[in-house]
């Protein structure tokens, strides 16, 4: 077996390496399904999505993308999520790929404060680089890490074999990332990971949607078996916003091309309008 994983042969036609960018779309038109029900009771999280008197959300549309020029992508969503941030709003970053959390995490430490972050995930994304890149798939919890702002990480659905190597986890071991793995959750529910985050925390989620079980969101890069189920993402979003301020969230790794009949696109639309009305009671 070769070192490198032939991604190619995993994504079928889907082309490299903005594997994740037709997941805005993708996405927007997926919560149209709630956007037309806004005033019904949603039972994922209570009672209407916005209730009376609480701010609504706002689409502020898709950022310019350039699929060679990686620095500027970075730049651009810094200053979009620091702008946003300033104004006293959640941002919840929606599509893209494993390079969105970096530049959103860094725009965090605009504020002074310092953050709990939820990630989320399939894997734990402590490689230092991954075939080259230090900014993008794999690597950003590592760069969070490193990060002054960022004060504690938790790492949930972590399962399988993906992109760690025993040196990375000994290294978000050794940092004091707490990692709890997607079997974990599933003998002990999520109870244990919210307990994890302090009261009254800044939080900020990266939830990427291969945490989830395949059978939930199909549309990933590298389906792995054993994920999250839909409920136990709502209980940790729901339960982290019970804990502290939810400050920033992005939803990545999403891949339409990989869906099976937009079933991953309904799951992760539904829990970002979740997110959006946890961040209108807050
Ligand atoms: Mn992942």
């Amino acid at each position: 077996m070769s070192d490198k994983p032939d991604l190619s042969s995993m994504l079928g036609d889907v082309d490299m390496p903005a594997f994740a960018r037709n997941a805005p779309a993708a996405m927007r038109r997926a919560i149209g399904v709630d956007a037309s029900l806004i005033d019904r009771y949603n039972f994922d999280i209570g009672g209407p999505l916005f209730p009376d008197g609480s701010k609504p959300a706002v689409d502020c549309g898709d950022l310019p993308f350039d699929a060679s020029d990686f620095a500027t992508n970075r730049a651009t969503i810094r200053r979009a999520v620091a702008q946003i941030m300033a104004v006293g709003a959640v941002p919840i970053v929606m599509g893209g790929d494993d390079s969105v959390p970096i530049p959103m995490l860094d725009a965090l430490g605009d504020t002074g404060e310092t953050y709990t972050l939820l990630q989320i995930d399939a894997h734990i994304d402590w490689r230092n680089e991954h075939m080259g890149e230090r900014f993008g798939l794999s690597s950003n919890m590592r760069r969070a890490s490193e990060m002054g702002h960022i004060g504690q990480i938790i790492q949930v659905g972590a399962r399988g074999t993906g992109s760690a190597r025993p040196e990375d986890v000994r290294d978000a071991l050794d940092w004091g990332a707490q990692i709890v793995t997607a079997e974990d959750v599933h003998r002990d529910s999520t109870g244990p990971v919210l307990e994890m985050i302090p009261e009254g925390a800044n939080i900020v989620i990266c939830f990427d949607v291969d945490g989830l079980d395949p059978a939930v969101v199909p549309g990933v890069l590298a389906r792995a078996s054993g994920g999250l189920t839909y409920g136990q993402g709502l209980q940790l979003l729901r339960g982290a916003a019970a804990r502290g301020r939810i400050c920033a969230v992005d939803f990545a790794e999403f891949v339409p091309e990989a869906d099976v009949d937009n079933i991953g696109a309904l799951a992760v639309a539904r829990l970002v309008a979740v997110m959006m009305g946890l961040a209108a009671r807050q």
